[in-house]
């Protein structure tokens, strides 16, 4: 608890350091951009109980992964409204000239999001799906993913992301993996997505 406390009097200050960095943003440039950040500060916050430097939790874990599904798909292109390109926005041309490729990325976040919700269970360093008991007690581990342990041959492989959802893993198939591996396929679909439609001016 008091960790928690600690951790949002931070993203309270980083969301100030965020805002005077971005002054002149308004609307709906503002808005992204603050859902953006309160993503990164997810990120941030979620990743060293992904590496065992800090104790792993379920729940905040779930909480992260519903946040950003909340972010993501329709919500967030519908953000990026046409003609909201330019200063002080980061978005490049192509969220508009390959508004197709921005959907499906946006798309992907909340499947994979939706897939970490399911796998935050798998505790970090344990097995998969199944193996051995949670650290968070949390019962019920086998349960829903029935069937899922064999066969994801090449799960990190990693579904085109020009697909779209088409050939993507389900959100079963990720909640099946370590919480480690469905985080990282989270925040390479942001990483992903920046490449493409982000410009690298900071
Ligand atoms: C579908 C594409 C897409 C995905 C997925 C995506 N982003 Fe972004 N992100 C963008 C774009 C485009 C911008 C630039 C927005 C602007 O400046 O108008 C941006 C900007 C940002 C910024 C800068 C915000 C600011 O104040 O200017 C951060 C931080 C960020 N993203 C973090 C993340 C994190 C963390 C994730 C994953 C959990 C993520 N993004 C997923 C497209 C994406
Ligand atoms: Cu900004």
């Amino acid at each position: 608890m008091r960790t928690k406390i600690s951790l949002l009097a931070l993203a309270g200050s980083m969301a100030a350091a965020a805002a005077l960095a971005h002054t002149g943003a308004t609307g709906v440039v503002l808005e992204r951009m603050q859902a953006m950040s309160e993503m990164a500060k997810g990120v941030k916050a979620v990743t060293p109980m992904m590496r065992g430097t800090a104790p792993y939790d379920a729940g905040a874990v779930r909480d992260f992964a519903s946040m950003v599904e909340g972010h993501s798909g329709e919500t967030m292109v519908a953000l990026f409204e046409e003609g909201t390109g330019g200063m002080p926005s980061q978005a490049k041309a192509e969220v508009w000239t390959d508004a197709e490729g921005f959907a499906a990325l946006a798309e992907e976040m909340a499947l994979r999001a939706r897939g970490l919700a399911l796998a935050a269970e798998n505790a970090p360093g344990g097995a998969a799906a199944g193996g051995g008991a949670s650290m968070m007690g949390g019962g019920g581990m086998m349960g829903g993913t029935g069937g899922m342990m064999g066969g994801t041959g090449g799960m990190m492989g990693g579904g085109s992301m020009m697909g779209g959802a088409g050939g993507a893993m389900t959100p079963e198939a990720i909640g099946a993996m370590p919480a480690d591996r469905a985080f990282a396929m989270v925040s390479q679909t942001c990483s992903a997505c920046h490449t493409r439609f982000r410009a690298e001016d900071d």
